[in-house]
């Protein structure tokens, strides 16, 4: 009697966060390089010229082997391709289809490319693409993970490899979801494709062995999809899709490509263009699992860094549903 009476009002709010905080996403807008390239809305309309493809709906793809893992559901090619150059910094801004933030605070956010080969990136059939990560961020080394970033309300981040050869590619960047991944089969896929067009001279490209398929490149039984241990201290993180392509490893030239691991992205990108900054630091040890650690000193004074048009934007939107993990696992659990 006396649990109810306590838990009414706190069910209550909770089931009023229903029709509002449909706790899933998609990119809704692209930045390279300070350059804002918008998205259709799932379920919208598909107005907006734009690199990204347009997914049909915000819900996310459950298993591995689902065919839509390349580029979300629906997503057919999008019209533009947009221009880039190696180094450039893309950054992706996820919402819900209500434009409110993105709700989830577990998981990685994983990046790939894919030449489109002879074709044009909007001629493109993701199908066909052969994918090479190129970045990969996770644990924050505080008990978190770096996505809960972007449930506060920042865009995700990562930079093209510096030796990267020019060329049409097709960019996956995606999120996974892990509340629910103490049970096989409830990781939640979450990727977007953008068409980029790369200028420059680089010659950075990746070798046969590490060109992946969407489906095919992650299992269910991955242990960094299936994580039964995820909420028990001193959980380490394992990424999918195996280690980051040798061509952005190897520091676009300014060292021998001995390296086989970097930082996450979140912590080894100067934020200003007038920063120079040293190439990646091999750890030697696997991938990396947290952004605690840095190459850059740059980075503990990132928060004060300006974020360009982002900022303004983004504190006119609305707050974010703050669904705590148990009532997000609760409420993932019943009605979504
Ligand atoms: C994060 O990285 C730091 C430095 O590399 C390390 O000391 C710490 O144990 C790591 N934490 C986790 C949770 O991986
Ligand atoms: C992405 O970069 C911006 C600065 O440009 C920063 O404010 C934001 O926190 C970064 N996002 C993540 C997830 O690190
Ligand atoms: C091409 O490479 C040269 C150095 O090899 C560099 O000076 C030049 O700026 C590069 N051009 C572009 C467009 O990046
Ligand atoms: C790469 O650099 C390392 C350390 O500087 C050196 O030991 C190694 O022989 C070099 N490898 C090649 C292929 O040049
Ligand atoms: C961070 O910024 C403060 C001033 O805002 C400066 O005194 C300090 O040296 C900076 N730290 C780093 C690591 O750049
Ligand atoms: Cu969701």
């Amino acid at each position: 009697m006396k649990t109810t009476t306590l838990l009414l009002p706190f069910l209550t709010a909770a089931l009023s966060f229903i029709p509002f905080a449909r706790a899933h996403g998609f990119v809704y807008v692209l930045d390279i390089d300070g350059t804002d390239y918008k998205g259709n809305i799932p379920e919208g309309s598909s107005d907006t010229p734009s690199p990204i493809r347009q997914v049909t709906s915000q819900d996310p793809i459950y298993g591995a082997a689902s065919p839509t893992i390349n580029c979300g559901t629906g997503a057919p090619n999008a019209g533009l391709v947009v221009d880039a150059m190696p180094g450039s910094k893309l950054s992706w801004d996820w919402r819900t289809e209500s434009l409110t933030n993105w709700p989830h605070d577990t998981g990685p956010m994983i990046t790939y490319l894919a030449s489109c080969g002879s074709t044009t990136c909007d001629q493109f059939d993701s199908r066909t693409a052969k994918w090479f990560k190129i970045d990969q961020v996770g644990q924050d080394g505080n008990g978190g993970w770096v996505q809960k970033l972007i449930m506060n309300g920042a865009v995700s981040n990562a930079t093209l490899p510096d030796n990267l050869a020019p060329g049409e590619y097709l960019v996956r960047h995606e999120i996974i979801a892990l509340h629910l991944a103490t049970t096989q089969g409830k990781a939640e896929f979450y990727p977007s494709c953008q068409q980029i067009k790369v200028g420059g001279n680089g010659t950075g490209v990746p070798s046969q062995d590490e060109l992946l398929s969407f489906p095919g490149a992650y299992s269910d039984t991955d242990p960094g999809l299936f994580t039964p241990d995820i909420f028990n201290p001193g959980f380490q993180y394992v990424f999918p899709g195996g280690p980051i392509a040798t061509l952005v490893t190897s520091g676009g030239g300014n060292n021998n490509g001995t390296s086989t691991t970097i930082l996450p992205s979140s912590t080894r990108k100067p934020m200003s263009t007038t920063s120079v900054m040293s190439p990646p630091v091999p750890t030697g040890t696997g991938n990396p699992t947290n952004s605690s650690s840095s190459s850059c000193s740059l980075n503990k004074n990132r928060s004060l860094l300006k974020r360009s048009s982002w900022k303004n934007r983004r504190s006119d939107s609305p707050r974010p549903h703050r669904v705590s993990r148990v009532m997000g696992r609760l409420l993932h659990g019943t009605t979504w």
